[in-house]
Protein backbone atom coordinates (compact mmCIF):
# COMPACT_ATOMS: atom_id res chain seq x y z
CA UNK A 1 0.00 0.00 0.00
CA UNK A 2 1.13 3.67 -0.89
CA UNK A 3 1.26 6.19 1.83
CA UNK A 4 -0.51 8.90 1.24
CA UNK A 5 3.16 10.49 2.42
CA UNK A 6 4.76 9.26 -0.60
CA UNK A 7 3.12 11.47 -2.69
CA UNK A 8 4.49 15.44 -3.12
CA UNK A 9 1.12 17.06 -3.79
CA UNK A 10 -1.40 15.70 -1.22
CA UNK A 11 1.30 15.70 1.34
CA UNK A 12 1.33 19.48 0.54
CA UNK A 13 -2.26 19.74 1.81
CA UNK A 14 -1.81 17.87 4.94
CA UNK A 15 1.19 19.94 6.08
CA UNK A 16 0.09 23.40 4.46
CA UNK A 17 3.92 24.39 4.45
CA UNK A 18 5.80 25.59 2.31
CA UNK A 19 8.46 23.75 0.63
CA UNK A 20 11.49 23.81 -0.93
CA UNK A 21 10.46 22.57 -4.42
CA UNK A 22 6.57 22.71 -4.86
CA UNK A 23 4.84 20.14 -6.21
CA UNK A 24 3.85 20.50 -10.34
CA UNK A 25 1.46 19.70 -12.61
CA UNK A 26 0.39 21.35 -15.94
CA UNK A 27 -3.86 22.55 -16.76
CA UNK A 28 -3.84 20.52 -19.94
CA UNK A 29 -1.05 18.56 -19.70
CA UNK A 30 -2.79 16.05 -21.67
CA UNK A 31 -3.55 17.85 -24.75
CA UNK A 32 -2.76 18.37 -28.66
CA UNK A 33 0.75 20.06 -28.08
CA UNK A 34 1.81 16.35 -27.04
CA UNK A 35 2.55 14.03 -30.85
CA UNK A 36 1.38 10.80 -28.78
CA UNK A 37 -2.11 12.65 -27.89
CA UNK A 38 -2.67 13.87 -31.29
CA UNK A 39 -2.05 10.31 -32.17
CA UNK A 40 -4.45 8.23 -29.81
CA UNK A 41 -6.69 10.80 -30.13
CA UNK A 42 -7.19 10.23 -34.27
CA UNK A 43 -7.23 6.33 -32.99
CA UNK A 44 -9.98 6.77 -30.55
CA UNK A 45 -12.21 9.07 -33.43
CA UNK A 46 -13.57 11.59 -31.93
CA UNK A 47 -13.10 13.71 -28.79
CA UNK A 48 -15.97 12.36 -27.31
CA UNK A 49 -14.97 8.44 -27.70
CA UNK A 50 -11.87 9.43 -26.30
CA UNK A 51 -13.21 10.72 -22.76
CA UNK A 52 -15.54 7.65 -22.87
CA UNK A 53 -13.06 4.77 -23.85
CA UNK A 54 -11.60 3.91 -20.18
CA UNK A 55 -8.01 2.37 -21.79
CA UNK A 56 -7.74 5.60 -24.60
CA UNK A 57 -8.48 7.83 -21.56
CA UNK A 58 -6.13 6.58 -19.37
CA UNK A 59 -3.28 6.43 -21.50
CA UNK A 60 -3.51 9.96 -22.46
CA UNK A 61 -3.61 10.85 -18.82
CA UNK A 62 -0.58 8.27 -18.61
CA UNK A 63 1.20 10.01 -21.29
CA UNK A 64 2.70 13.46 -19.84
CA UNK A 65 3.23 11.70 -16.41
CA UNK A 66 6.10 9.94 -18.23
CA UNK A 67 7.42 12.34 -20.61
CA UNK A 68 8.02 14.65 -18.14
CA UNK A 69 7.20 12.98 -14.27
CA UNK A 70 4.39 15.75 -12.84
CA UNK A 71 3.39 15.50 -9.27
CA UNK A 72 0.19 14.97 -10.39
CA UNK A 73 -2.06 13.87 -13.16
CA UNK A 74 -5.50 14.90 -14.10
CA UNK A 75 -8.03 12.71 -15.36
CA UNK A 76 -8.65 13.22 -18.91
CA UNK A 77 -12.82 14.12 -19.72
CA UNK A 78 -13.93 17.34 -19.96
CA UNK A 79 -16.28 19.65 -17.73
CA UNK A 80 -19.25 19.31 -20.27
CA UNK A 81 -19.53 15.40 -20.30
CA UNK A 82 -21.66 16.66 -17.41
CA UNK A 83 -24.48 18.18 -19.09
CA UNK A 84 -24.46 15.13 -21.19
CA UNK A 85 -25.23 12.78 -18.70
CA UNK A 86 -28.18 15.17 -17.36
CA UNK A 87 -29.18 14.87 -21.15
CA UNK A 88 -28.18 17.59 -22.98
CA UNK A 89 -27.23 16.54 -26.26
CA UNK A 90 -23.13 17.37 -26.96
CA UNK A 91 -21.11 16.80 -29.79
CA UNK A 92 -17.55 18.65 -30.74
CA UNK A 93 -17.32 20.09 -34.05
CA UNK A 94 -13.68 19.61 -35.61
CA UNK A 95 -11.69 22.60 -35.47
CA UNK A 96 -14.38 24.84 -33.36
CA UNK A 97 -15.13 23.37 -30.09
CA UNK A 98 -17.70 22.04 -28.06
CA UNK A 99 -21.53 22.45 -28.91
CA UNK A 100 -24.79 21.62 -27.02
CA UNK A 101 -28.46 22.12 -27.86
CA UNK A 102 -29.44 25.39 -26.22
CA UNK A 103 -31.57 25.12 -23.73
CA UNK A 104 -33.64 27.56 -21.53
CA UNK A 105 -34.80 26.33 -18.05
CA UNK A 106 -33.90 22.59 -16.51
CA UNK A 107 -37.18 20.38 -17.76
CA UNK A 108 -35.56 18.71 -20.34
CA UNK A 109 -32.75 17.63 -17.49
CA UNK A 110 -32.65 14.94 -15.32
CA UNK A 111 -30.27 13.19 -12.70
CA UNK A 112 -31.54 9.67 -13.44
CA UNK A 113 -28.81 8.59 -15.28
CA UNK A 114 -26.06 10.06 -14.45
CA UNK A 115 -23.94 6.93 -13.18
CA UNK A 116 -24.64 4.57 -15.87
CA UNK A 117 -23.65 7.61 -18.78
CA UNK A 118 -20.26 8.71 -16.71
CA UNK A 119 -19.38 4.97 -15.55
CA UNK A 120 -16.79 5.37 -18.06
CA UNK A 121 -15.09 8.13 -16.10
CA UNK A 122 -14.95 6.35 -12.77
CA UNK A 123 -13.64 3.51 -15.00
CA UNK A 124 -10.70 5.65 -15.95
CA UNK A 125 -9.89 6.62 -12.35
CA UNK A 126 -9.74 3.11 -11.35
CA UNK A 127 -7.72 2.01 -14.00
CA UNK A 128 -5.32 5.14 -13.26
CA UNK A 129 -5.34 3.91 -9.34
CA UNK A 130 -3.68 1.02 -10.71
CA UNK A 131 -1.50 2.23 -13.49
CA UNK A 132 0.00 5.37 -12.37
CA UNK A 133 3.27 5.61 -10.17
CA UNK A 134 2.50 5.76 -6.76
CA UNK A 135 4.00 9.30 -5.87
CA UNK A 136 1.61 10.72 -8.45
CA UNK A 137 -1.70 12.34 -6.83
CA UNK A 138 -4.73 11.73 -8.77
CA UNK A 139 -6.72 14.64 -9.67
CA UNK A 140 -10.47 14.55 -10.46
CA UNK A 141 -12.43 17.67 -11.63
CA UNK A 142 -15.88 19.11 -12.69
CA UNK A 143 -16.67 22.46 -14.27
CA UNK A 144 -17.93 24.73 -11.86
CA UNK A 145 -21.58 25.26 -12.20
CA UNK A 146 -21.84 29.25 -13.38
CA UNK A 147 -19.63 27.63 -16.29
CA UNK A 148 -21.25 25.03 -17.52
CA UNK A 149 -24.58 26.58 -17.42
CA UNK A 150 -22.71 29.50 -19.94
CA UNK A 151 -22.28 26.29 -22.37
CA UNK A 152 -25.39 24.55 -21.58
CA UNK A 153 -27.61 28.44 -22.19
CA UNK A 154 -25.37 29.28 -25.06
CA UNK A 155 -25.28 25.45 -27.03
CA UNK A 156 -20.82 26.75 -27.45
CA UNK A 157 -18.33 28.67 -25.70
CA UNK A 158 -18.90 32.45 -26.20
CA UNK A 159 -16.32 35.04 -25.01
CA UNK A 160 -18.60 37.20 -22.54
CA UNK A 161 -21.28 34.61 -22.10
CA UNK A 162 -23.89 36.60 -22.56
CA UNK A 163 -27.00 33.82 -22.92
CA UNK A 164 -26.94 32.71 -19.60
CA UNK A 165 -26.54 36.35 -18.38
CA UNK A 166 -29.29 37.25 -19.67
CA UNK A 167 -31.57 34.27 -18.53
CA UNK A 168 -30.16 34.58 -15.34
CA UNK A 169 -31.62 38.67 -15.81
CA UNK A 170 -34.64 37.26 -17.75
CA UNK A 171 -35.80 34.48 -16.27
CA UNK A 172 -33.66 33.65 -12.88
CA UNK A 173 -36.10 31.13 -11.27
CA UNK A 174 -35.43 29.47 -14.45
CA UNK A 175 -32.18 29.96 -14.25
CA UNK A 176 -31.34 29.25 -10.62
CA UNK A 177 -33.30 25.56 -11.17
CA UNK A 178 -30.44 24.43 -13.66
CA UNK A 179 -27.56 26.16 -11.17
CA UNK A 180 -29.18 23.56 -8.64
CA UNK A 181 -29.56 20.63 -10.88
CA UNK A 182 -25.81 20.87 -11.81
CA UNK A 183 -24.86 21.74 -7.98
CA UNK A 184 -26.56 18.25 -7.05
CA UNK A 185 -24.95 16.34 -10.07
CA UNK A 186 -21.81 17.84 -9.78
CA UNK A 187 -21.39 16.56 -5.82
CA UNK A 188 -22.77 13.28 -7.19
CA UNK A 189 -20.25 13.07 -10.04
CA UNK A 190 -17.24 14.46 -7.54
CA UNK A 191 -18.07 11.78 -4.93
CA UNK A 192 -18.00 8.76 -7.11
CA UNK A 193 -14.59 10.12 -8.58
CA UNK A 194 -13.98 10.04 -5.00
CA UNK A 195 -14.80 6.68 -4.74
CA UNK A 196 -13.08 5.39 -8.00
CA UNK A 197 -9.82 7.28 -6.88
CA UNK A 198 -9.98 10.43 -7.05
CA UNK A 199 -7.35 12.01 -4.11
CA UNK A 200 -7.86 16.17 -5.26
CA UNK A 201 -10.51 17.37 -6.57
CA UNK A 202 -10.58 20.93 -8.70
CA UNK A 203 -13.62 22.68 -9.39
CA UNK A 204 -12.88 24.91 -13.10
CA UNK A 205 -14.81 28.35 -13.01
CA UNK A 206 -13.47 29.15 -16.29
CA UNK A 207 -15.51 32.11 -16.87
CA UNK A 208 -15.51 33.74 -13.32
CA UNK A 209 -14.78 37.10 -14.72
CA UNK A 210 -18.07 37.55 -16.42
CA UNK A 211 -19.97 37.81 -13.19
CA UNK A 212 -19.56 41.02 -10.54
CA UNK A 213 -21.17 41.83 -6.81
CA UNK A 214 -24.27 40.27 -6.01
CA UNK A 215 -24.28 37.99 -8.82
CA UNK A 216 -20.96 36.59 -8.75
CA UNK A 217 -22.12 35.61 -4.91
CA UNK A 218 -25.47 34.32 -6.55
CA UNK A 219 -24.21 32.26 -8.99
CA UNK A 220 -20.62 32.06 -8.55
CA UNK A 221 -19.95 31.66 -4.59
CA UNK A 222 -22.77 29.83 -3.84
CA UNK A 223 -23.00 27.07 -5.94
CA UNK A 224 -19.16 26.48 -5.26
CA UNK A 225 -19.98 26.46 -1.59
CA UNK A 226 -22.99 23.99 -1.65
CA UNK A 227 -20.92 21.71 -3.81
CA UNK A 228 -17.34 21.90 -1.10
CA UNK A 229 -20.12 21.69 1.27
CA UNK A 230 -21.45 18.28 -0.28
CA UNK A 231 -18.66 17.06 -0.52
CA UNK A 232 -16.63 17.59 2.81
CA UNK A 233 -19.83 15.80 4.54
CA UNK A 234 -18.93 12.84 2.24
CA UNK A 235 -15.42 12.92 2.03
CA UNK A 236 -13.76 15.38 4.68
CA UNK A 237 -10.08 14.46 4.08
CA UNK A 238 -10.32 14.98 0.08
CA UNK A 239 -8.64 18.42 -0.41
CA UNK A 240 -10.86 20.57 -3.08
CA UNK A 241 -8.82 23.36 -5.46
CA UNK A 242 -11.54 25.64 -6.42
CA UNK A 243 -10.15 28.37 -9.78
CA UNK A 244 -12.26 31.49 -10.48
CA UNK A 245 -10.40 32.61 -13.43
CA UNK A 246 -9.66 36.03 -13.61
CA UNK A 247 -12.20 36.79 -11.21
CA UNK A 248 -11.77 41.04 -9.70
CA UNK A 249 -13.98 39.60 -6.79
CA UNK A 250 -11.52 39.41 -3.52
CA UNK A 251 -10.17 36.11 -2.91
CA UNK A 252 -9.72 35.61 0.52
CA UNK A 253 -13.51 36.42 0.61
CA UNK A 254 -13.99 34.07 -2.00
CA UNK A 255 -11.85 31.11 -0.49
CA UNK A 256 -13.15 31.79 2.96
CA UNK A 257 -16.92 31.78 1.40
CA UNK A 258 -16.31 28.64 -0.60
CA UNK A 259 -14.27 26.69 2.20
CA UNK A 260 -11.81 25.17 -0.78
CA UNK A 261 -8.93 23.96 0.38
CA UNK A 262 -6.71 26.11 -2.46
CA UNK A 263 -7.07 28.57 -4.97
CA UNK A 264 -5.53 28.13 -8.21
CA UNK A 265 -4.30 31.91 -9.76
CA UNK A 266 -5.38 33.40 -13.09
CA UNK A 267 -1.86 34.97 -14.90
CA UNK A 268 -3.12 38.18 -14.79
CA UNK A 269 -3.03 38.40 -10.39
CA UNK A 270 -0.91 40.94 -8.34
CA UNK A 271 1.34 37.93 -7.09
CA UNK A 272 2.88 40.01 -4.08
CA UNK A 273 -0.38 41.59 -2.94
CA UNK A 274 -2.02 37.63 -2.89
CA UNK A 275 1.20 36.41 -1.10
CA UNK A 276 0.91 38.59 1.85
CA UNK A 277 -2.85 38.57 1.84
CA UNK A 278 -4.44 35.38 1.09
CA UNK A 279 -4.88 32.88 4.48
CA UNK A 280 -1.42 31.61 5.17
CA UNK A 281 -2.83 27.96 5.23
CA UNK A 282 -4.59 27.91 1.88
CA UNK A 283 -2.65 26.18 -0.84
CA UNK A 284 -1.80 28.39 -3.90
CA UNK A 285 -1.29 27.06 -6.93
CA UNK A 286 -0.66 28.71 -10.61
CA UNK A 287 0.05 31.06 -12.19
CA UNK A 288 2.62 31.39 -15.13
CA UNK A 289 1.04 32.92 -18.58
CA UNK A 290 0.59 29.70 -21.06
CA UNK A 291 1.85 31.88 -23.56
CA UNK A 292 5.04 32.44 -21.84
CA UNK A 293 5.61 28.91 -21.80
CA UNK A 294 5.16 29.19 -26.32
CA UNK A 295 7.71 31.11 -26.65
CA UNK A 296 9.90 29.66 -23.67
CA UNK A 297 13.55 30.53 -23.02
CA UNK A 298 15.29 33.01 -20.67
CA UNK A 299 12.16 34.93 -20.12
CA UNK A 300 10.34 31.49 -19.09
CA UNK A 301 12.73 30.85 -16.44
CA UNK A 302 12.92 34.44 -15.10
CA UNK A 303 9.13 33.99 -14.84
CA UNK A 304 9.46 30.51 -13.27
CA UNK A 305 12.16 31.96 -11.10
CA UNK A 306 9.98 34.98 -9.90
CA UNK A 307 6.79 32.91 -8.97
CA UNK A 308 9.08 30.21 -6.83
CA UNK A 309 10.14 33.35 -5.26
CA UNK A 310 6.84 35.25 -4.62
CA UNK A 311 5.15 32.45 -3.32
CA UNK A 312 8.13 30.93 -1.21
CA UNK A 313 7.04 31.63 1.96
CA UNK A 314 3.67 29.62 1.72
CA UNK A 315 2.00 26.33 0.69
CA UNK A 316 2.19 26.14 -2.98
CA UNK A 317 1.77 24.22 -6.05
CA UNK A 318 3.36 25.27 -9.26
CA UNK A 319 1.12 25.37 -12.33
CA UNK A 320 -0.61 27.70 -15.30
CA UNK A 321 -2.71 30.32 -15.09
CA UNK A 322 -4.94 28.20 -17.87
CA UNK A 323 -4.14 25.58 -19.96
CA UNK A 324 -1.47 24.71 -22.35
CA UNK A 325 -1.87 25.71 -25.58
CA UNK A 326 -1.75 23.25 -28.74
CA UNK A 327 1.24 25.31 -30.08
CA UNK A 328 3.25 24.90 -26.91
CA UNK A 329 6.58 23.32 -27.90
CA UNK A 330 7.27 20.08 -25.85
CA UNK A 331 10.46 20.77 -25.08
CA UNK A 332 9.79 23.26 -23.69
CA UNK A 333 7.67 21.76 -20.55
CA UNK A 334 10.76 19.83 -20.15
CA UNK A 335 12.68 22.91 -19.50
CA UNK A 336 10.39 24.19 -16.97
CA UNK A 337 9.81 21.10 -15.25
CA UNK A 338 13.75 21.29 -14.75
CA UNK A 339 13.69 24.58 -13.66
CA UNK A 340 10.74 24.50 -10.91
CA UNK A 341 12.50 21.58 -9.35
CA UNK A 342 15.99 23.20 -9.25
CA UNK A 343 17.10 24.31 -5.43
O1 LIG B 1 -9.50 18.44 -29.90
C1 LIG B 1 -9.21 17.95 -28.79
O2 LIG B 1 -8.47 16.96 -28.67
C2 LIG B 1 -9.88 18.57 -27.63
C3 LIG B 1 -9.22 19.60 -26.81
C4 LIG B 1 -9.75 19.34 -25.39
C5 LIG B 1 -9.04 18.70 -24.36
C6 LIG B 1 -7.63 18.17 -24.40
C7 LIG B 1 -11.05 19.62 -24.91
C8 LIG B 1 -12.19 20.21 -25.67
N1 LIG B 1 -11.13 19.17 -23.60
C9 LIG B 1 -9.93 18.61 -23.23
C10 LIG B 1 -9.63 17.95 -21.95
C11 LIG B 1 -9.96 18.66 -20.70
N2 LIG B 1 -10.86 19.68 -20.57
C12 LIG B 1 -9.42 18.36 -19.41
C13 LIG B 1 -8.52 17.19 -19.03
C14 LIG B 1 -7.14 17.28 -19.55
C15 LIG B 1 -6.08 18.06 -18.86
O3 LIG B 1 -6.29 19.10 -18.26
O4 LIG B 1 -4.92 17.58 -18.97
C16 LIG B 1 -9.97 19.30 -18.52
C17 LIG B 1 -9.68 19.44 -17.06
C18 LIG B 1 -10.89 20.11 -19.26
C19 LIG B 1 -11.73 21.16 -18.68
C20 LIG B 1 -12.50 22.08 -19.56
N3 LIG B 1 -13.20 21.81 -20.69
C21 LIG B 1 -12.70 23.45 -19.24
C22 LIG B 1 -12.18 24.12 -17.99
C23 LIG B 1 -10.75 24.52 -18.15
C24 LIG B 1 -10.47 25.59 -19.18
O5 LIG B 1 -9.78 25.27 -20.16
O6 LIG B 1 -10.93 26.73 -19.00
C25 LIG B 1 -13.51 24.01 -20.25
C26 LIG B 1 -13.98 25.46 -20.36
C27 LIG B 1 -13.82 22.97 -21.18
C28 LIG B 1 -14.68 23.07 -22.39
C29 LIG B 1 -13.90 22.72 -23.60
N4 LIG B 1 -13.58 21.43 -23.91
C30 LIG B 1 -12.79 21.43 -25.05
C31 LIG B 1 -12.63 22.79 -25.47
C32 LIG B 1 -11.87 23.23 -26.69
C33 LIG B 1 -13.31 23.59 -24.52
C34 LIG B 1 -13.37 25.13 -24.51
C35 LIG B 1 -14.41 25.56 -25.46
C36 LIG B 1 -14.69 27.04 -25.61
O7 LIG B 1 -15.01 27.74 -24.62
O8 LIG B 1 -14.67 27.48 -26.77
Amino acid sequence: MTKASDKKLLTLFESRQAQTVPPVWLMRQAGRYLPEYRKTREQAGGFLDLCYTPELAEEVTLQPIRRYGFDAAILFADILLLPQAMGQKLWFETGEGPRLTPIVNANSLTLDGLANHLAPVFETLKRLSVSLPPEVTRIGFAGAPWTVASYMVAGRGTPDQAPARALAEQDRQAFQEIIDMLVVASIDYLAAQIDAGAEVIQLFESWASSLHGADFERWCVAPVARIIAGLKAYAPNVPIIAFPRATSYDLTAYANETGCDGLSLGADCDRRKLADTLPPELVVQGNLDPQILVAGGAAMLKEIAAIKADFAGRPFIFNLGHGIVPQTPPAHIGELIAAVRAV
